[in-house]
């Protein structure tokens, strides 16, 4: 079952599930205030499928704007969880290389914070490119949705935008390289009754276009994710609270060659098999 946040005509921000490609019904009808109070049921599921059973008013896809699925939950990420994202690193940092190397085989995962809730671009917005960066790419990444008691709820799309030369530099500068505005897009589509293993049958990919030209695109499946979703649901939750939830990227597998980087007014369409595709122009922030 695949729900989203959406404007309507009318300006409001509802919740709504989707009944086929170009309709969803609107849940708000049914008294569903938000994404999160699904998240924090315990019978969150059941609850949506009695939901699907009535009949609310159904709107047209193309009527409404969708927003991010993010409400009020911080949004982290994950590291070096595919190998070919330990390769790409390592090639681009002289001194941190053997960094990525042995974060890659720890049992630690790498994990940082990624963006406030309020931060977060939704579908359709600009993505930033740092103006004092000359390398950027967008991070197509599956988004785990776990929720105030450290379940893992559902499945989102994320793209964690990196300044490839800033953290390049120097390891120390991550922070500056993943954190600024616009740095994060989350959404549009949210899943919730399914799996892990059904999940590692997906796979993920991003298309950049400029100029109505593919100037990229690459694609992995979700099973070359090194890390199981509980080790790292695990690892995010170790000491910390997250009263509204929390939202974590699990690390890109697609990285671009060494010469590309992003330029503003590319579009970037993050794609994954079993959720939709998540789609943002750039602009430079
Ligand atoms: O260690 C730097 C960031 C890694 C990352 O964002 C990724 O692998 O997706
Ligand atoms: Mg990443």
């Amino acid at each position: 079952m695949k729900l989203c946040r959406f404007k309507n005509v009318e300006g409001e921000v509802r919740v709504g599930l989707a009944i086929d490609d170009d309709t969803i019904a609107d849940l708000t009808a049914g008294g569903v205030e938000s994404i999160t109070s699904l998240l924090e049921d315990v019978g969150g599921v059941q609850r949506i499928c009695d939901l699907a059973k009535q009949d609310f008013p159904k709107v047209m896809l193309a009527d409404v704007t969708l927003l991010t699925p993010v409400e009020g939950q911080e949004v982290w990420a994950a590291g070096v969880t595919y190998l070919r994202s330990k390769k790409a690193r390592m090639e681009e940092s002289d001194f941190s290389a053997n960094a990525y190397d042995l974060v890659y085989e720890a049992e630690r995962p790498e994990i940082f914070f990624k963006s406030l809730p309020s931060k977060v671009v939704g579908p359709g917005e600009a993505v930033g490119i740092r103006e004092d960066s000359k390398w950027n790419v967008p991070e197509p990444e599956l988004t785990l949705v776990i929720n105030s008691a450290k379940e893992l709820v559902g499945y989102t799309i994320g793209n964690d935008m990196s300044s490839r030369d800033i953290e390049g530099e120097n390891l120390l500068y991550l922070p500056q390289a993943k954190v600024y505005d616009a740095s994060c897009a989350v959404g549009p589509w949210l899943v919730m009754g399914v799996n892990e293993s059904e999940v590692r049958e997906w796979t993920v990919g991003v298309e950049i276009n400029r100029e109505g030209e593919t100037v990229f695109s690459g694609e992995t499946s979700i099973d070359n994710i090194k890390r199981t979703f509980d080790e790292l649901v695990d690892s995010l939750c170790q000491s910390q609270t997250f009263l509204q939830g929390v939202m974590l990227l699990t690390g890109t597998g697609v990285v671009p060659d060494d010469d590309f980087t992003l330029a503003v007014d590319d579009v970037i369409r993050v794609t994954i098999s079993g959720i939709g595709t998540l789609e943002n122009p750039v602009a430079t922030v």
